[in-house]
């Protein structure tokens, strides 16, 4: 709205061309706003001496406030509104009641006289997945963990095996992801991530034997823009941490793999001290060469599950899921595993699923095998147990990625090694309902060992690190 000063014409017109609607200034204000183009164009003499600027304010598809000035002009001295642009919510736009059909988002629209609301879009839909980054790491990449940090970008943390340089830090920039920082890790297994206080830490899973065995806690430092080290926590060859809340405490578990030879040790669960800022023993839960950690929640219950592989003469053991109950973890549920190197929740509908992957069944006589099913599992809320739900042939699996391209739901399997080649292909599953997960492409991978999943403003993507080679490699998930 254009406040005129008293006994005078308006400063404004108000000017359409074609869907756009502005405001022009005219009259004393428009003298008073003015300079010679001379000014700017030092350079142009074919620059006409006079020109407009004009300025476009485009607001998103925001809830609007009652009543808003999205821009104003006061008065130098006392403050007072010469000019303003109010947007208030009416009701009565000539728009309201009409339907768009927006090619380009392939939706039909309909306008209830403040925004456009959908009434059919189409969803986007995984076309086929291509070749984008090739990635060299310095040395062989364990596990990726791709983050954010606020106001930085994305990131992700590369699980090195060798000492020098240490594991790679990258950021995603330009559409890639290239070296932000090195660290000095100790044949890392595993990166995770996560928040407290709106501070973001890195830990790693150092897994060399030496003395003594740590793992190490870094802190992002905003100033530095760098990751510091935060917390030293002794470890046993450690393969996996995990990073969960509960009722506002922050808490890490640790995958301890085996102390020299023995692999029935405990894994330790620490809990967050504000006081301190350092993280404290809290929990200690026997393990059988523990290799992952999946924290979930369902409802108003919270879950950890570990993937037990090896007890020091098979792998045919079983896993356990616990259950927070009275301030600490108790048994759930011991679910039968082959060699578990993964396990991977999700839900699907309301309905709640955990996938194992099974790496290899040793055996007492002759070679290990390696192709061997891994299983989905769903929670029957009825019988409150996990219950198999879907066996997948796989080649010593060692890791499952759940993730969505709009409405569909996939699961994608790091097939690591066959018996004789390491060189085999990984599948993306898509869910199919009834019919369950069903194989729908076949990437070639070489040791594949983690996927992850991540989207950036250029679309979505997969990446996979290789536990026998330097390169990981990044792919686009193409969609229609
Ligand atoms: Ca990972
Ligand atoms: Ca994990
Ligand atoms: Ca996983």
């Amino acid at each position: 709205r254009a406040l005129p000063s008293p006994g005078q014409a308006p400063p404004t017109q108000m000017v359409q061309s074609k869907g756009s609607r502005g405001l022009r200034l005219a009259g004393a204000m428009v003298t008073a706003l003015s300079f010679p183009s001379s000014q700017i164009f030092t350079n142009c003499d074919y620059f006409p001496a006079e020109f407009s600027l004009v300025a476009t304010i485009k607001t998103p598809r925001l809830t609007q406030k009652r009543n808003e000035y999205i821009f104003s002009v006061v008065e130098e001295s006392s403050d007072s509104l010469l000019l303003g642009l109010r947007l208030s919510p009416v009701q009565t736009g000539p728009e309201q009641g009409q339907l768009w059909f927006n090619a380009q988002r392939k939706g039909l629209f309909i306008c209830d006289g403040l925004s456009w609301s959908a009434l059919l879009q189409n969803e986007e839909r995984l076309d086929y997945v291509e070749d984008y980054q090739d990635l060299y790491t310095s040395s062989e990449t364990f596990d990726v963990e791709v983050f954010s940090i606020p106001s930085e970008g994305l990131f992700m943390a590369a699980a090195n095996r060798d000492s020098r340089p240490g594991s790679g830090i990258y950021k995603w920039t330009d559409g890639s992801f290239q070296l932000y920082q090195n660290i000095s890790t100790q044949e890392a297994r595993a990166w995770k991530h996560f928040t407290i206080d709106n501070k973001i830490f890195l830990v790693v899973a150092n897994s060399r034997e030496s003395e003594p065995e740590l793992s190490i806690i870094y802190k992002w430092n905003q100033r530095r823009r760098r990751f510091l080290r935060h917390q030293n926590l002794e470890t046993h060859s450690a393969v996996d941490w995990e990073a969960f809340q509960i009722h506002n405490h922050s808490f890490l578990v640790v995958a301890n793999h085996r102390r020299d030879s023995n692999h029935n040790i405990h894994s330790v669960i620490y809990r967050w001290d504000p006081n301190t800022k350092l993280f404290e023993v809290n929990q200690t839960l026997s393990t059988s060469g523990a290799y992952d950690w999946e924290f979930f929640s369902v409802g108003p219950y919270h879950f950890l599950v570990v993937a037990n592989t090896f007890d020091g003469r098979t792998t045919t053991i079983s896993s356990t899921v616990y259950v927070w109950l009275d301030g600490c973890f108790q048994t759930f549920q011991s679910i039968p595993t082959v060699g578990a190197t993964d396990w991977e929740t999700f839900q699907i509908d309301g309905r709640f699923f955990l996938a194992v992957a099974n790496s290899q069944k040793v055996s007492d006589r002759g070679p290990s095998l390696y192709t061997i099913n891994s299983t989905v599992y769903e929670l029957n809320t009825f019988t409150q147990t996990f219950i198999r739900f879907q066996d997948i042939l796989t080649h010593s699996a060692v890791d499952w990625e759940f993730f969505t391209i709009g409405e569909e739901k996939f699961l994608v399997v790091a097939n690591s090694h066959d018996g004789s080649s390491y060189s085999l292909n990984s599948v993306v599953y898509r869910w199919q309902g009834y019919e369950g997960f069903v194989p729908v492409h076949s990437l070639p991978t070489f040791g594949c060992r983690d996927w992850e999943h991540f989207n950036t403003e250029e679309g979505s993507f997969l990446i996979y690190s290789s536990a026998t080679s330097r390169l990981s490699k990044v792919f686009k998930l193409r969609t229609y």
